[in-house]
């Protein structure tokens, strides 16, 4: 009985007029009922005439479609009427105008460069009230223009949404989260981006070569602290108004980009909230930036009007200013007397190289008008994003009780190989692996009731032949062992493990290869390759393109978690001429480990903060104690995270690492 009812729930129905009800067509219901039988949903669309609507009940098709006429394409459920493309390479090709998907799944594109759930090469077309999810693009629109997503949830995902040399598109009330980018966008103009949320991605917005475009009413929040946010790379005229960009780690950085940021609230930002550089025409105006865990804004050889803006309680400046030419008058900068300079006394500091920055008049009490009149939590929910493998990770050995682990794992371990256990929620060691991936790294030494953490380290050939980014191996040793002394196993693979492996020689790498790194030599474009969410990522690099070289090191979502380590060891090197290049790459896997293991900026102020390795500052003499790698002062030194027994203002590291952070990742706000 369950078995018919769900046969005539999956039926297919292809409905050639618009004004056909569904409930009301019983012969034709039956008439379909023998046409799914024998058609494809390639066929179906095949069949149909321009202008038709194809109706999709609840259940799962797979595999991939073209779409090459004018079609309505909807879904009886969103959650339950699936397209699963099965890893092909696109799920839904869109290759003519005017075509409608709305309320449907999609899901399992291939996981090579340029696959993706829907790829859009027409005009015209609209893609409403879908699900899209474990992509390499979620939607990709190449090279059109008038293409709107409306009212979509992208999860899961290498990005969201990428526009490539598109024009005039539109994204409105959309969410995007646990992608490595939300939206990206290259060689594009005219877009608008409104009504969405932004939130628990690597990259909330990332743009390169995109000009007249705009963000509005918008949260973009609670992205990656090393990064997240927005960022634009020579970008002209990409307008931000009316939007909430708060707590990420960096939360609007502009490199040789114009924008105008207005009437945006910008607080609790991680490492810093606004960095402006090499750009021409930046305004900021009428925005209330407060609470900064760092820097507020910085401006490095840039021109902007800093105007009518609240800027306040933010931890060490205000403004830091490196830069010929800057209006930043008529702020106020929570004193009457303005802003401070040696201590924050009064007003937030400023701190500046050249004498050119104009402040004066501020404004002597805060702007009303200031900032966006409505509250991220009142407007958005954040969905919620389940981290689970899609497909288990099977063994091929007798597993009497069939609980998932074999026969011989259980009996080393003292299970009981007869009655079945839920090893897929057990993890005793509480180390982030279950069972089954306890015993899935077996052969690497792993131990489900002793602590286990798993990096791979991939390092990029270098162009010098005599100088290597492999971490060296005596290194290696001495940050396992300081593992070891709080009883955790570190194991490190470059090639030991089956993973390591030296990448070749490429010049000029750019944010977005990175991600593509990741996904090639990690994943090897598996979606379902079982060491993701086991490993630890690690990418030791050099000659990264100037644009976008403007970190030594950070941890980025590789996909859907901030699982992933970047260290640029050439520029490292550059900045710290006299440590050897193993103790750069070693000490800087350290630090960034650390981060994906939950030791993040608004934890400890003396983490990642810029001053404390400069002498004259007063983070420097206030965080002296915190012997951390993860204080800019001892990273390339100590190799150690802190036990906190070294005095004020210490931090203890390792009593709060989380080991399951790099599964199951989330930028909540600190209760303070
Ligand atoms: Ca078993
Ligand atoms: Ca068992
Ligand atoms: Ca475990
Ligand atoms: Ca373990």
């Amino acid at each position: 009985m369950h078995k018919k009812k769900k046969t005539i729930l999956t039926l297919i129905l292809v409905i050639v007029s618009f004004s056909v009800i569904f409930s009301g067509c019983i012969q034709q219901e039956k008439k379909q009922q023998k046409e799914e039988k024998t058609l494809s949903l390639q066929q179906l669309i095949n069949n149909a005439q321009p202008g038709d609507t194809i109706y999709l009940l609840s259940q799962t098709y797979t595999g991939t479609i073209v779409i090459d006429k004018p079609l309505k394409l909807i879904g009886e459920d969103k959650h339950t009427t699936i397209i699963d493309g099965d890893y092909g390479e696109t799920v839904i090709h869109i290759i003519a105008d005017g075509v409608t998907v709305t309320n449907l799944t999609v899901r399992n594109s291939g996981g090579h460069l340029g696959n993706s759930g829907i790829k859009i090469e027409s005009d015209d077309n609209l893609i409403k009230d879908c699900l899209i999810y474990r992509t390499k693009t979620g939607i990709y629109i190449d090279n059109t223009e008038d293409n709107s997503i409306s009212n979509c949830f992208f999860r899961t995902n290498s990005e969201g949404i990428y526009f490539k040399e598109t024009s005039k598109n539109i994204v409105d009330n959309c969410q995007f989260c646990h992608n490595a980018f939300g939206i990206h966008t290259e060689k594009s103009s005219r877009l608008t981006i409104k009504d969405s949320y932004v939130h628990t991605n690597g990259i909330g917005v990332y743009s390169v070569d995109t000009s007249d475009s705009e963000i509005t009413h918008s949260s973009v929040s609670d992205n990656n602290q090393d990064g997240g946010g927005i960022w634009f790379y020579n970008c002209k005229n990409f307008d931000i108004y009316d939007c909430n960009i708060d707590h990420n780690g960096a939360g609007v950085k502009l490199i040789k980009s114009d924008s105008k940021i207005s009437y945006c609230n910008l607080h609790r930002n991680m490492y810093h909230t606004i960095k402006v550089k090499n750009s021409e025409n930046t305004v900021i105006q009428n925005c209330d930036i407060r609470n900064s865990y760092r820097t507020a804004i910085i401006v490095k050889e840039s021109n902007c009007n800093l105007n009518n803006n609240n800027i306040v309680g933010n931890t060490l400046y205000a403004l830091k200013y490196e830069s010929d030419s800057c209006n930043a008058r008529e702020n106020w900068w929570g004193s009457i007397t303005g802003p401070s300079y040696i201590n924050s006394i009064f007003g937030d500091r400023i701190s500046f190289k050249k004498l050119s920055l104009k402040i004066f008049p501020w404004n002597i009490k805060p702007y009303e008008n200031a900032g966006s009149t409505w509250d991220t939590k009142q407007v958005f929910t954040k969905l919620e994003v389940v981290s689970e493998r899609f497909k288990p990770i099977e063994f091929d050995e007798t597993d009497t009780d069939d609980d998932g682990c074999p026969d011989w794992w259980e009996e080393k371990w003292d299970y009981n190989p007869l009655v079945s256990d839920n090893h897929k929620s057990l993890d005793p060691d509480n180390d982030g692996l279950n069972n089954i991936e306890e015993c899935y790294t077996d052969s690497y030494g792993s131990d489900p009731f002793y602590k286990d953490i798993f990096l791979e380290v991939d390092w990029l050939e270098c162009k010098n032949p005599s100088v290597t980014n492999k971490p060296p191996d005596d290194l290696i040793e001495k940050i396992k062992d300081n593992f070891k002394k709080h009883e955790i196993n570190l194991h490190v693979d470059v090639g030991n493990l089956g993973g390591g492996e030296e990448i070749q020689y490429y010049n000029g790498l750019k944010t977005s290869d990175l991600r593509d790194l990741y996904w090639e030599y990690f994943l090897h474009n598996d979606l379902d390759n079982p060491r993701k969410g086991i490993f630890h990522y690690a990418l030791v690099l050099n000659d990264i393109e100037e644009l976008y070289a403007d970190y030594g090191g950070f941890v980025f979502f590789g996909w859907d978690n901030l699982d992933t380590i970047m260290l640029d060891a050439q520029k490292n090197q550059e900045w710290f001429k006299d440590i050897k290049r193993g103790k750069i790459i070693v000490g800087g896997i350290m630090h960034e480990l650390g981060h994906t293991l939950g030791l993040l900026i608004n934890d400890h102020d003396g983490i990642d903060n810029d001053e404390t390795s400069e002498i004259l500052r007063q983070s420097f003499w206030e965080y002296r104690n915190y012997k951390s790698c993860m204080n800019y002062r001892y990273t390339f030194y100590s190799l150690d995270y802190s036990d906190g027994t070294h005095g004020r203002n210490d931090y203890n590291d390792w009593k709060n690492l989380d080991l399951t952070f790099f599964k199951n990742t989330h930028f909540n706000l600190p209760s303070k």
